[in-house]
């Protein structure tokens, strides 16, 4: 399959393994010399006048970049190295039509520090430090040393089990990218975006996508080159994921440090990333052949073995409540009834059920009953992240 290319073509991907210092004493061109169009081209970022977050003061090159949630049919669920987010198994998404997730980056070259709104708010903690960190190793990766103001704005419920992470740090890779002048292809932009959020990864991508693991024991560059998402290639299967909100509130226990307990303590982590990688097989030969009841079923098994890991960490992780069951009971009921439905969840107590879309109303009513009060969304097979023309203007 031929390379996807977001942003402009460059003979060698900039190394984006080492930052660890961030910023600082970084040397190398500046704005004005590097500005993200000049490296080759077709990046949509443009010198801003100054109407940002920050007020106004300074100027600098603005890209804006736009990307949508994906969920995981074959679940991403434990780390073999933290700080280049490489998973231990690969995994499958289909990344959605709804939540987008909007992106502005402007390079702040005056500023003393990066400057982070989300959602029109401050950002601040673990969420702020996250994003600085990130910005480093774009900068790092750029050799430009300059501060960032970043805003971005989430359609999603943040923290809530679906998948802002994989569009924010998606969004943020493309738009970081293109403000920085760093010109990665579609391949390239993933790695960068696993590096703030591993699902982020899969959300480059629209329709189908899978996110390779990478071979364990490789020195670190060959490490961070072999991990990374593709497309699926996919017969026509015209599905449909109905998202059941059975709760929008955040979640007790990130990700993040759920699935690190998972992999330290359960006993039940290696032979559920054993069936994962079989199942990732699996699942690939049925979307080819468009088999949609049999990618339904092995993702249903799939998260329900993910969970399982999960309760069975010591202390335990939780993340399914009472609705979540009751939303597990009538996708069963539909089956009975002659409908394609499977269930997936992911940390979070909320429902995604893969169906036909011809079917997806039908689904739909029966898990907005079952979900007692809970929104719910239909969504089909969305686009991948992508920069807004002239800097989203
Ligand atoms: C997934 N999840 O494959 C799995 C299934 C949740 C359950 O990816 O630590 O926010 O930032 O790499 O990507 C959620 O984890 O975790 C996730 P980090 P991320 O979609």
């Amino acid at each position: 399959m031929s390379e996807q290319r977001i942003a402009v073509v460059r003979t060698q991907e900039p190394d984006t393994t080492t930052s660890t210092t961030g910023p600082t004493g970084a040397t190398g061109p500046t704005a004005a010399g590097i500005g993200a169009g000049a490296v080759g081209g077709v990046v949509g970022a443009v010198p801003d006048t100054g109407t940002g977050a920050d007020g106004g003061a300074g100027t600098g090159a603005v890209a804006v970049a736009v990307a949508h949630p994906n969920i995981a049919l074959i679940k991403y669920w434990g780390k073999r190295d933290e700080h280049l987010v490489l998973p231990r198994t690969d995994s499958l998404s289909m990344t959605l039509d709804i939540f987008p997730t909007t992106t502005r980056v402007r390079l702040a070259p005056e500023a003393g520090r990066d400057v982070v709104v989300l959602g029109g708010r401050p950002a601040e903690g673990e969420a702020l430090r996250r994003i600085v960190t990130f910005l480093d190793l774009v900068r790092h990766s750029a050799r430009l040393p300059h501060r960032a103001v970043v805003e971005s704005h989430n359609t999603v419920p943040t923290g809530a089990g679906l998948a802002s992470s994989a569009s924010g740090f998606a969004a943020l890779a493309v738009a970081a990218a293109g403000a920085y002048g760093l010109s990665l292809t579609a391949t390239g932009l993933s790695r960068l975006a696993r590096r703030g959020s591993g699902s982020a990864s899969r959300s480059v991508f629209g329709g189908f996508a899978v996110w390779h693991a990478g071979r364990p024991g490789q020195d670190t560059k060959a490490a961070d080159l072999g991990s990374y998402a593709e497309p699926v290639p996919v017969a026509d299967l015209d599905p449909a994921l109905v998202v059941a909100v059975v709760d929008a509130g955040p979640k007790a226990v990130s990700s993040r440090a759920a699935m690190r307990r998972t992999v330290d303590t359960s006993p039940l982590y290696e032979p559920w990333a054993a069936s994962s990688r079989d199942d990732l097989t699996q699942m690939r030969a049925a979307l080819l052949r468009g088999d949609l009841q049999v990618v339904g079923e092995i993702a249903e098994r799939n998260a329900l073995g993910m969970h399982a890991t999960m309760l069975a960490a010591r202390p335990a992780v939780r993340y399914l409540a009472p609705a979540t069951l009751t939303v597990l009971d009538a996708v069963a009921q539909l089956r009975r009834d002659g409908v394609g439905a499977w269930a997936t969840m992911d940390a979070g107590p909320n429902v995604k059920v893969l169906c036909r879309r011809l079917e997806a109303d039908r689904v739909a009513a029966a898990v907005r009953e079952a979900a007692a009060g809970g929104a719910v969304h239909i969504a089909g097979p969305g686009p991948g992240a992508r920069l807004l023309p002239e800097g989203g203007r």
